[in-house]
């Protein structure tokens, strides 16, 4: 694979105030719900908000299941079901939360769940917190938009009699120590585009993708088996979509967001860029498809 690097002004200013407020926050709640995104479980799952919450119970919600590939969704949730002190569910548009068992694990996760108790809604950017405040409320209360940092302040909003559920600003790991899950972070949206090389984020998609879900790059752009490198994928992007500059050459980097976009937004098809241990090639890749 080749040596990326994601330019790293990545951890912005407004973060650090909310990582003190998330800490007070913290102290007080009795259980936390962090947000993951589907398609990048242990990528979005920050570890300093795992360090944060210390021995607060957590219900894992693996959001935007309806982007992420079904099956992998699936070996996602039993491997989370291991953490048994834990819960994890998923939520997507296709099929969203089940309010019933949601209840009933926040009984289960917290004693004493008299009135009042604090539900502390956390997760790094873009990965649907506001929207499950908002879900759950059964009302449109926080402000939702598919860039990081739209959500600046806490807010709480009334769940049930006895809980609160309360949204926070998305926090990324303040060190970039992990290239590999900030390359996938950046993929899913959760980074912002101003933090992120588009033509580099684009090649490590493509090159992922050629490696799980090549299909779903032959149906969209018409790759052939010849193929095999990121570069050939923007050729065939740019020539797919008039993708060019003065001249004719391939705008590189309008196909490389190109092909972002359609990640993000499902054009390719349902597709999960991180697996639980054990758990490979994609269950729809023809690599598996072809090993069965
Ligand atoms: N496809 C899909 N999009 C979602 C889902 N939940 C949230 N979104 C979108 O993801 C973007 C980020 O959502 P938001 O709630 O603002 O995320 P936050 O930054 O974590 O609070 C918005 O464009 C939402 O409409 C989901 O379950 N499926
Ligand atoms: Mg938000």
């Amino acid at each position: 694979m080749r040596d990326f690097t994601v330019a790293i002004s990545w951890y912005p200013g407004h973060m650090h105030k909310a990582r003190k407020e998330l800490g007070a926050l913290l102290r007080g709640a009795g259980l936390a719900m962090e947000v993951l995104d589907a398609r990048i479980p242990g990528a979005s799952s920050n570890p300093l908000l795992e360090r944060m919450r210390g021995t607060l119970p957590v219900i894992r919600i693996l959001n935007k299941s309806d982007l992420a590939d079904p099956e992998t969704t699936t070996a996602w949730l039993s491997h989370y079901a291991a953490d048994s002190g834990n819960a994890c569910l998923a939520n997507g548009r296709d099929a969203p939360l089940d309010p019933a068992r949601l209840n009933r694990q926040l009984r289960r996760l917290v004693e004493n769940a008299g009135s009042g108790v604090l539900i502390a809604i956390i997760g790094i950017p873009n990965v649907g917190k506001s929207s499950l405040l908002n879900l759950l409320a059964g009302r449109k209360l926080a402000r939702t938009g598919n860039t990081p940092a739209i959500t600046r302040r806490q807010q709480a909003a009334a769940y049930h009699a006895d809980w609160t559920l309360v949204d926070t600003p998305g926090m990324l790991r303040p060190k970039l120590e992990d290239q590999r899950a900030a390359l996938l972070m950046a993929s899913a949206g959760s980074i912002g585009a101003a933090a992120i090389d588009t033509s580099e984020i684009g090649a490590f998609l493509a090159d992922r993708l050629l490696a799980g879900y090549r299909h779903a790059l032959e149906q969209r752009y018409g790759i052939t088996a010849a193929d095999n490198t990121a570069e050939a994928v923007f050729d065939r992007i740019a020539h797919a979509r008039g993708a060019r500059r003065k001249g004719g050459a391939a705008d590189l980097e309008r196909a490389a967001s190109i092909l972002l976009q359609d990640f993000r937004s499902a054009r390719l098809g349902r597709i999960s860029l991180e697996f639980p241990p054990g758990f490979r090639p994609p269950p729809n890749s023809p690599e598996a498809m072809s090993a069965t």
